[in-house]
């Protein structure tokens, strides 16, 4: 079975995509965005998907790639076309290649055109293809920078794209208005640039007067994608949390797990945000805990101490994910959820005060 998954950067409106196959476990990332690895690896590891691969479609001009900080994270190796010029890629891809995940495969096509190393990735079964900026829904990629040619990429998507099965849908790396896949049978009927009895010449004259301003990012990006995504020096890093080992949730919370916090927490500050009675009751409650419910917690952050990390903690590990959003929004940096909640920590064998065997 095949594990699909469609993710967006707001900020540069890009989409990245997952593939994985579910007998293998093993997965691709097709363009990925730098700010967004700990979101991207996060995912993998909730789908239980082991990344083999990134590949960017192209040397980027508005968002610098997720590719070198996923192959320090994941171990995935670096692969995009050999025509774009970057250094520190693992594999250079070329027309005709195959990208293998498990029992899966993505062709590649060289669809030159927006930029000189544009490559389309099509699926082994022609169900669905990732176009880059080469086709755009009801666009496509401007050809005015990065050895761009309105020639080259009329004859890209002609040849290499509309000519794939009607109802292969497409998945192209960015929308601006947030549509989010078309299919080939649209496109060769609608696409206002390229579709219907539109012809080149029609197409060069549409493209010469787009009228856009250059990304904001263009003098950011291309040097740091030439690098695939790797930083200067460190300080390009993002740090990960130093107090404890915690993990990162794709639903945006940290959590630090039941053996850590027992063995590392003397230093922290256990909130249990349940209700007083529960906070007693069969469960019982972590020693050295401190009640503060999670309906008085707004308030209540002052009597913490800034200076120690917090773990919160409630009955399944829901109400004191909320608790951890309440205190960084409060200014609270080192914070973290009790994975599981009092349940999984029972679950788990582990000492408490009060509550019954
Ligand atoms: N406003 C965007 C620029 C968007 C842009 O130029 N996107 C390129 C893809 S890298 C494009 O081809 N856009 C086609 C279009 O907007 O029609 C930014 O500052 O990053
Ligand atoms: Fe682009």
């Amino acid at each position: 079975m095949l594990i699909f998954r469609q993710l967006f950067d707001a900020p540069s409106s890009t989409y990245t995509y997952v593939l994985g196959d579910a007998d293998t476990g093993e997965a691709v990332i097709i363009d990925p965005v730098f700010e967004n690895v700990r979101r991207d690896s996060a995912l993998l590891r909730e789908l239980g998907l082991r990344l083999v691969a990134s590949v960017d479609t192209h040397v980027h001009a508005d968002h610098v790639t997720g590719a070198w900080l996923l192959k320090q994270r994941c171990g995935s190796r670096i692969m995009l076309a050999a025509a774009g010029g970057a250094t520190d890629a693992d594999r250079l891809l070329a027309h005709g290649d195959r990208l293998a995940f498990g029992g899966r495969h993505l062709e590649v096509r060289a669809t030159p055109g927006h930029t000189n190393g544009c490559l389309t990735l099509v699926l082994d079964d022609q169900s669905m293809a990732f176009t880059g900026d080469a086709l755009l829904i009801r666009g496509c990629g401007r050809t005015d920078f990065q050895q761009g040619s309105p020639r080259q990429l009329y004859r890209s998507v002609h040849e290499q794209i509309l000519t794939l099965p009607n109802g292969c849908l497409l998945y192209p790396a960015h929308d601006y208005r947030g549509l989010t896949v078309t299919s080939v049978a649209e496109e060769r009927r609608y696409n206002p640039r390229l579709g219907g009895a539109i012809d080149e010449a029609d197409f060069s004259g549409y493209m010469h007067n787009l009228g856009l301003p250059h990304p904001r990012l263009i003098d950011i990006a291309v040097p740091a994608n030439l690098r695939c995504g790797r930083p200067i020096d460190d300080a390009g890093v993002p740090a990960e949390p130093a107090w404890a080992p915690l993990t990162y949730t794709f639903g945006g919370i940290w959590e630090i797990q039941s053996a850590t916090l027992e063995e590392l927490g003397r230093d922290m500050q256990v909130i249990d945000v349940r209700e007083p009675a529960e906070f007693s009751d069969a469960l019982g409650h972590i020693h050295g805990a401190r009640l503060i419910p999670l309906s008085s917690l707004a308030e209540r952050c002052t009597e913490l101490d800034h200076a120690r990390p917090v773990v919160t903690v409630c009955r399944s590990g829901a109400r004191s994910a909320q608790a951890t959003v309440l205190l960084q929004k409060a200014g609270f940096s080192d914070v973290a959820n009790l994975a599981g909640g009092m349940l999984r920590w029972r679950g788990e064998g582990r000492a408490v005060e009060g509550g019954s065997a």
